[in-house]
């Protein structure tokens, strides 16, 4: 059913543009025919990026946005409205930061996990919703995570933050009946991205730790996906999928060589 294109000439926001899951995006959506607009902090990066996807036949717009800050989301979505019709939305912009018990979490870095995987993906998604639902169409992506439905040792506030996905791609299904407008969440288990590198403050003998011994997913296995998602029929809202590498049965369950 997905092997037809049925995105070609659509238009989608990608938000986390600049690295890992997002920029893979980016990728399989030019290669399908789709228009970006493509958001996220690093100017430098949205630039480079802009110009590898010169190579294909598809309008490339760049936005620097901090997902945490609403008056900047909505002058950037004013400015987007402006010019484009948005057909295709990926709440992806998302980290984790640190690993440990919840007595001694670090406040600074629950709050930026909140502010940006809750909170900015809810100020996107306002920005956006009320637009698709006068076109009465649209097709959200939101990234969430198996740390959403499986809670891991030491993941605390950020498989909270990713519950919270989970639940808001379930209330925004609920909310939008009667509509064409379809919600997925996407919840990936263990992806070699900047994810940990982020998560472990550049300490990379520890972020490459978290992949050794076994295949993890990589970010185009997760555009694949997305790719297949979006291409479903109109009538078809696949509204949840849940993807692992082989060797992962769960956060804890994972089968390492040696
Ligand atoms: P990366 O660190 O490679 O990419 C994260 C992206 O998010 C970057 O482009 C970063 O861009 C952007 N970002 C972070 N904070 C903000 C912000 N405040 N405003 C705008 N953009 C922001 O990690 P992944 O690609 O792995 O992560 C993408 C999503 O996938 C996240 O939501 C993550 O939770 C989720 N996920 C990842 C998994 C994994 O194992 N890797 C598994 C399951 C889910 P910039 O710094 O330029 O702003
Ligand atoms: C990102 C991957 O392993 O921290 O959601 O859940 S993990």
């Amino acid at each position: 059913m997905a092997n037809t294109n049925r995105i070609k000439n659509k238009t989608a926001v990608v938000t986390g543009a600049t690295s890992g899951i997002g920029q893979a995006c980016a990728y399989a959506l030019a290669e399908q025919g789709v228009n970006l607009i493509l958001m996220a902090r690093r100017e430098e990066r949205l630039a480079d990026l802009k110009a590898a996807l010169s190579q294909y036949s598809v309008d490339v717009d760049t936005y620097v946005l901090d997902v945490r800050e609403l008056d900047k989301v909505n002058q950037v979505f004013a400015d987007v409205y402006a010019k484009h019709q948005v057909d295709i939305l990926i709440n992806n912009a998302g980290l984790a930061l640190g690993l440990g018990n919840i007595d001694e979490g670090r406040i600074e870095q629950w709050e930026q996990m909140i502010d940006t995987n809750i909170k900015g993906l809810l100020y996107v998604s306002r920005a956006v919703i009320p637009k698709m639902r006068e076109q009465n169409s649209g097709h959200i992506i939101n990234i969430g995570s198996m740390a959403g439905g499986i809670t891991y040792p030491g993941g605390n506030v950020y498989c909270a933050s990713k519950s919270a996905v989970h639940t808001l791609s379930e209330a925004m299904n609920l909310d939008l009946v009667g509509t064409e407008i379809r919600v997925s969440n996407i919840a990936p288990g263990a992806a070699e991205t900047e994810f940990s590198k982020v998560r472990f403050d550049g300490n990379d003998s520890q972020a490459d730790a978290v992949y050794e011994g076994f295949q993890p997913l990589s970010a185009e296995d997760i555009a694949d996906l997305i790719v297949y998602v979006l291409n479903a029929p109109a009538h078809v809202n696949i509204q949840q999928v849940l993807m692992m590498p082989t060797a992962q049965r769960s956060p804890t369950v994972l089968h390492r060589d040696n």
